[in-house]
């Protein structure tokens, strides 16, 4: 299952919304084939277990299935694993999760029971669930998972206070973080961010050929000028402005301007005591949205970890000090929260000197069953 797992995690990137599925097949004591899911829509881990046990000559009739989740039993974009499973004649299945999704939740492990295959469920639990945090929430509860991010100084600086250009993370940490963008649906900035840097918020990574990626920006004023990169690629990759009603029928030509370029604005009226992030959240939500990335600044940050609201933080430090030549304090706007956030199962990578921190909050782990 530690082998599942691990093939599982090669998919990251690559296969969201979709869940990062691992397989592995076991006879006479030797592994006879390997598989993982690569690509949204395309073919699922076990399909390529079965596929590679047959081309290395191997015949999967009585071996034993090692699968990171439940398989799924519905025609899909590709057909159902169970039947495929059980015309392979495989005859134990070892699988580490239930699939929380509508459209399986133990329906999968029923049908492979009822052909006479001996399943066993939970090898690797924790594991499996946490690989696959952010599809678990959206399956079982239909939410967004919430990743903050953000490149600080020590001293706790996002950016030079005057050379707004100037990188803060070494370039392996922004190819890093573009791995983030990667898995992510939406991207969420606030407007502030885009004065600052016109930013195109497109992903750039591994996996990112043909993405689009919904770009959010928070705008209650709706400042973003019709000049910014975002609002110039709306045509060719979705923006949401999100603003407050009264300021759009206040610019009636600008918001018909925005809209005009491709830019969908999403306005809010009274909210009765909701924040305009949870909103947001709500909206994503119903709109399928499984991660979203929130790059800044500093006051969208620290609203979301105000409000309690995210699931996973990563966060680069620079070996830099920059003292009254940075600016943007994650840390000066939080002066006002009412609970503390830690994370759990934490991971610290280096890169070119860097440090990444990143783990789970306790939301994240609730909402992933953890
Ligand atoms: C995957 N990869 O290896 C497994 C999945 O959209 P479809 O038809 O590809 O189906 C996606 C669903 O299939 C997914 O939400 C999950 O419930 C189930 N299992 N999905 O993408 C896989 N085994
Ligand atoms: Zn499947």
């Amino acid at each position: 299952m530690r082998k599942a797992l691990k093939l599982a995690s090669r998919g990251i990137g690559s296969v969201e919304p979709n869940p990062a599925v691992g397989c592995v097949i076991v006879k006479g004591g030797q592994v006879i084939g390997k598989g993982w899911h690569k690509t949204f829509g395309g073919p699922h881990a076990e399909i390529n277990a079965l596929n590679d046990c047959r081309n290395l000559g191997a015949n999967p009739k009585g071996g034993t299935m090692y699968v990171t989740l439940e398989p799924c039993c519905h025609i899909g974009k590709t057909g159902a694993c169970t039947r495929v499973i059980i015309d392979a004649g495989i005859t134990k299945l070892v699988a580490a999760i239930t699939d929380p999704s509508a459209h399986a939740r133990g329906k999968g492990f029923e049908m492979l029971r009822q052909a006479g295959i001996d399943v066993e469920v939970g090898l690797c639990e924790q594991e499996a669930k946490l690989l696959n945090a952010p599809f678990i929430k959206f399956a079982s509860a239909g939410r967004t998972w919430v990743i903050l991010k953000w490149a600080q100084s020590i001293d706790g600086k996002l950016a030079y206070a005057n050379d707004k250009h100037k990188w803060m993370s070494c370039e392996s940490s922004r190819k890093d973080a573009h791995s983030l963008r990667s898995r992510a649906q939406a991207i969420l900035v606030g407007i502030g961010t885009v004065l600052a840097d016109d930013p195109l918020l497109t992903p750039r990574g591994t996996g990112s050929k043909d993405k689009k990626l919904t770009r959010i920006v928070m705008d209650n004023q709706l400042r973003i000028p019709l000049s910014s990169q975002l609002v110039k690629t709306a045509n060719n990759q979705p923006v949401i402005v999100v603003t407050y009603a009264g300021s759009a029928a206040a610019d009636a030509g600008k918001t018909e301007s925005l809209e005009k370029a491709g830019v969908e604005i999403l306005a809010f009226g009274d909210l009765q005591g909701k924040s305009n992030l949870a909103f947001v959240l709500d909206e994503l939500s119903k709109r399928g949205i499984a991660q979203l990335l929130v790059e800044g600044g500093p006051k969208i940050l620290a609203s979301f970890l105000r409000e309690d609201l995210a699931d996973e933080l990563c966060v680069y430090i620079a070996p830099k000090i920059l003292g009254n030549f940075g600016t943007a304090e994650v840390a000066k706007e939080l002066t006002d929260i009412k609970t503390t956030t830690a994370l759990h199962h934490v991971q610290v990578k280096t890169f070119d000197g860097d440090t990444r921190i990143s783990g789970l909050t306790d939301n994240g782990l609730k909402s992933a069953g953890i």
